[in-house]
């Protein structure tokens, strides 16, 4: 019935207006975040059809995240209006020296309340094309996971594409629980939308020195990681890698690269991206791989596709690529890259 559904944890995001530290902030400017929901909104602003599943609690708090939703085209009809809070962060947005730095206050909230049975995965995976989480969701508590769990396994059974992003936070998990926990995971995923670092940290597929140049990953050393990745994961039919390389805090290049069918590296342009606000880059940059996928688009289109979503992000205050392809693929054209659809 979907193109896309996806699971994961939706927060109430505060953060002082402007360039304010938190400690001096009279007043916090409202959004809502969360990875997969971020995915979902950018993918529903391109036009597919999307849902979003979570736990939200039975207050105006609750409906006004699902009222957020629902106004970016994302159907809401599976969330489970269950538990006692929502998970909050504040952000302080960094400028200059002075890094951003994000606040949770996210224990105890309503998904981590979800039981075996609160949600219906049979009802809303049959007909979906593509299901959808990331690490973050993995890493919130044993009963997220068991429900993550239970679902990519139902995905698998009933051949619904599985695509996941590492998505590590170091303020929630260590690498070496991610790795553990994530491994169980890798086996049933058949898209993975993920970065170098997280696949060298996490996953601990390590390319040898001598196939970096400083901190680059050389060409043959991209190739090896894709090797082994695909090694240790055979089940993995997509794997799309981002690679970010920070010129200033306001000022990243980033770029991406997957596997065309012939085995060869594709590679999308490197773009200059000017940060206002970097919350959400991966998870817009995603949305552009998943819609890509959906779409046919061959794998130079996509990878054009999801850099150039991720770089608007970057523009856009708040933690979704709030874009419509229209208007990607106007700039998109005018970069010299059509797109097919
Ligand atoms: O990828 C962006 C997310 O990190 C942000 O929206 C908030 O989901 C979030 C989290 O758990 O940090």
């Amino acid at each position: 019935m979907f193109d896309v559904v996806a699971f994961g944890e939706i927060m109430l995001r505060l953060s002082p207006p402007g360039y304010q530290r938190i400690v001096q902030a009279s007043s916090f400017d409202i959004n809502f975040g969360g990875a997969e929901a971020n995915v979902v909104v950018a993918l529903s602003g391109l036009g597919a059809k999307t849902a979003y599943v979570t736990l939200l609690p039975p207050n105006s708090l609750g409906d006004a995240t699902v009222n957020y939703l629902r106004k970016f085209g994302v159907d809401t009809g599976a969330i489970v209006r269950k538990g006692k809070r929502l998970g909050i962060y504040f952000l302080e947005k960094g400028v200059g020296q002075r890094p951003s730095s994000v606040v949770y206050d996210r224990a105890g909230s309503a998904i981590n309340e979800v039981q075996t049975g609160d949600i219906d995965w049979e009802r809303i995976l049959s007909g979906t094309r593509i299901f959808f989480s990331t690490g973050i969701t993995a890493a919130l508590s044993g009963n997220v996971l068991n429900e993550l769990k239970i679902a990519f396994k139902l995905a698998k059974q009933m051949g619904v594409k599985v695509a996941f992003d590492i998505n590590f936070r170091s303020k929630l998990w260590s690498y070496d629980k991610a790795h553990e926990v994530i491994s169980q995971l890798m086996p049933y995923v058949d898209i993975l939308i993920t970065n170098e670092e997280h696949v060298r940290r996490v996953l601990k597929i390590e390319v040898e020195q001598e196939y970096f140049e400083g901190i680059d990953l050389k060409e043959e050393g991209q190739k090896l990681l894709f090797k082994r990745l695909e090694d240790a994961f055979p089940d993995l039919k997509r794997i799309v890698l981002a690679a970010r390389r920070s010129i200033s805090s306001s000022k990243n290049i980033f770029f991406a690269y997957t596997k065309d069918t012939g085995g060869n590296i594709v590679f999308s342009s490197k773009r200059e991206i000017e940060i206002i606000d970097r919350v959400g880059g991966g998870d817009a940059f995603t949305a552009g791989v998943l819609y890509g996928i959906l779409n046919d688009f061959s794998e130079k289109e996509m990878l054009e596709l999801s850099t150039y979503m991720c770089a608007l992000k970057h523009t856009i205050e708040g933690d979704a690529a709030f874009v419509t392809l229209e208007e990607v693929k106007q700039a998109l054209l005018q970069d010299g890259h059509g797109l097919m659809k």
